[in-house]
C-alpha cells in the first residue's frame, strides 16, 4: 500500500518523489576474474534515454590496486529486444584508474546489459556486464 501511494504521488508530482526505495546506480560495482569496475558518475544521473557519460574505476579483482593504461571497449546492447545502440561509446583515459566513457546511447526504456570488455596491462581481455532497467 505504501509504494502504491508513492506511486501515486510520485506520479502526480515527480517521478524524483519515489527515489528512496530505487536502487541507486552510481556505485554499482561489477567484476571478472581480473577486474573490478565501479560506475562512479553516471550523467544523467539516472540514466535517461538520449546521450549520457559515464565516468568508472577499474581496479585489480582481489587487490584493489587501480589500474592505469586499461583498454575499455563498451557495447549496449537490449537483450529483450535483440538489438544494440546507434552510436558506439567512446573511452577516455583519464588516468589514476578512472576512465570517462562517453556517447552512451539509451533509445529506448527496458532491460539494457552494459557489455565492457576490459584489458589492462598486457593481462587478460575480460567481458564484464552491468544490467540495468532503464
Ligand atoms: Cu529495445
Amino acid at each position: 500500500m505504501k509504494n502504491l501511494l508513492c506511486v501515486y504521488f510520485g506520479l502526480a508530482v515527480s517521478f524524483g518523489a519515489c527515489d528512496p526505495s530505487l536502487p541507486k546506480l552510481e556505485g554499482s560495482m561489477i567484476n571478472s576474474d581480473s577486474y573490478k569496475l565501479e560506475l562512479q558518475e553516471m550523467l544523467p544521473s539516472p540514466p535517461e534515454r538520449g546521450s549520457n557519460t559515464w565516468t568508472i574505476k577499474v581496479s585489480s579483482n582481489g587487490s584493489s590496486e587501480k589500474l592505469e593504461g586499461c583498454e575499455i571497449d563498451l557495447v549496449p546492447f537490449m537483450p529483450e529486444h535483440g538489438h544494440g545502440s546507434p552510436k558506439q561509446p567512446a573511452t577516455n583515459d583519464l588516468g589514476d584508474g578512472i576512465y570517462q566513457v562517453t556517447d552512451i546511447v539509451f533509445t529506448m526504456p527496458g532491460l539494457w546489459n552494459m557489455e565492457f570488455t576490459v584489458a589492462c596491462n598486457n593481462g587478460d581481455r575480460e567481458q564484464l556486464v552491468y544490467e540495468f532497467r532503464l
